[in-house]
């Protein structure tokens, strides 16, 4: 049983989320190529290769997706635009079907009366910038301050919210570092840079939608709740700096501006020149601050010699769900408190990604997860807990609302409140769809 929508301050507000690369169908429309098409086209990196090419196919069926949104009673939509859609070679000339896509999603979501939540980068990057470097070249800011000045002089006058970015962390640290999404690096250098270009990038794209008179601008991270794996000063400072690169660098410079210096011990040789000078621009005032919260990891010291950060991570007891995440809904309350008390104060904070992937749920009329259930009840309990300390948090988002294109593990692990039949592309909603439409309706 989930919590009912009046367990829950009375403007409150409930949504789902989804992106543009994994929903759309990027082959389709007019999109340009982005670096996840080329990831995914390189051996290895992705569960069966697999790419976003068709999707869920929303593009073609989004007036039945924006009905099962109003079906399960949702007060808002985040979604995501994508800047390969909107200008096919990252910039230049915008591809006019792209732009009439989000200007209908954005209709058809305000004549439902749901509020459009846009997020303008989830990470379908084009490929003719990531020829220029990417995230590792400077100039991406004002490339990515035109693209935002294309698609918001669009539909900016209707959206009810915009962040420029949706997790800082994956942009920068998991694609450059770790090699694990596009571009595939592993490069010290190429993730400092990523990790200041992508807030420098922020910054610009806010005074873009400032300048265009945009209201309810914000950002949106991703934390992990980042434990030593046992009681030994090792292992704690080992936590210490995973808790600083993932859960402090991008908000300390978004709100403080300046980074930690666990981070800068290992960084600070590779930022780009001068970028102290930055901050002028990466903490333009926001409007609200978006967390989007799974799991938490166990950390120990690396072996005597590793390089910075010198930590590994040790598999964790807890139950875990098909991405193999371990689930600890006290990490959910622990990083609200810990933003309003360290970073944000009074800024309303949302929820703006949390749930679990299960496997097959094919069984059962409405498809039965009850799993998934557990696991929203159980995050939303601490939801409740946040608030009722005084945390100022108004709002929750679902990841997601339809099982997508879960990036490099492909289609196998399911998000989606609805499940995607990937051979007729029907949707069959689950049994945690129906337990939210029951939360949410009187
Ligand atoms: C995320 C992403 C989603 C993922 C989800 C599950 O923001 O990490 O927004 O794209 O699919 O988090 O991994």
């Amino acid at each position: 049983m989930l919590p009912h929508r009046s367990d829950f301050p009375s403007d409150f507000l409930f949504g789902a989320a989804t992106s543009a690369y994994q929903i759309e169908g990027h082959a389709q429309g007019g999109a340009g190529r982005t670096h996840w098409d080329d990831f995914a086209a390189t051996p290895g990196n992705v569960a069966g290769a697999e790419n976003g090419s068709i999707a869920c196919d929303h593009l073609n069926r989004m007036d039945e997706d924006l009905d099962l949104l109003k079906d399960a009673g949702f007060d808002v939509y985040r979604f995501s635009t994508s800047w390969a859609r909107v200008l096919p070679e990252g910039r230049g000339t915008p591809n006019a079907q792209g732009l009439d896509f989000y200007d209908r999603l954005v209709d058809g979501l305000l004549e439902r009366g749901i509020k459009p939540a846009a997020t303008l980068y989830h990470w379908e990057l084009p490929s003719p910038l990531s020829d220029l470097g990417g995230w590792r070249n400077r100039d991406i800011a004002s490339w990515f301050a035109d693209y935002t000045e294309v698609i918001m002089s669009r539909i900016g006058d209707r959206v009810w919210s915009a962040a420029p970015i949706n997790e800082p962390w994956c942009v920068a640290w998991l694609s450059h570092f770790e090699g694990a999404h596009a571009p595939g690096l592993r490069d010290i250098r190429a993730t400092a840079r990523a990790m200041h270009h992508v807030l420098l990038a922020h910054g610009r794209a806010t005074q873009v939608m400032r300048g265009l008179g945009m209201t309810n601008l914000g950002a949106v991270c991703n934390m992990e709740l980042a434990a030593p794996a046992q009681e030994t000063e090792t292992a704690r400072h080992a936590a210490q700096v995973q808790d600083a690169i993932y859960n402090r660098f991008f908000i300390s410079g978004l709100t403080k501006g300046c980074y930690p210096d666990e981070v800068l011990d290992g960084l600070g040789a590779h930022l780009p020149d001068g970028w102290q000078d930055d901050f002028d621009t990466i903490t333009q005032p926001i409007d609200w601050i978006g967390l989007n919260y799974y799991t938490r990891k166990l950390y120990d010291a690396a072996p005597a010699g590793a390089p910075w950060p010198a930590t590994v991570e040790v598999e964790g007891p807890l139950p875990k769900t098909a991405m193999n995440w371990e689930i600890y809904p006290e990490g959910l309350s622990h990083f609200l408190t810990m933003i309003q008390r360290d970073y944000t104060g009074d800024l309303p904070i949302y929820v703006t990604e949390n749930g679990m992937a299960g496997l097959s749920e094919l069984t059962g009329d409405p498809l039965s997860d009850p799993d998934r259930i557990a696991y929203l009840a159980a995050h939303l309990e601490q939801v409740q807990n946040a608030v009722s300390q005084g945390v100022p948090v108004k709002g929750y988002f679902t990841w997601s609302l339809l099982d997508n294109y879960e990036w490099a593990l492909g289609y196998a692990p399911r998000f989606g409140l609805i499940h995607v039949d990937w051979t007729s592309l029907n949707r069959y909603p689950k049994a945690s769809f129906s337990a939210i439409k029951e939360a949410l309706n009187s």
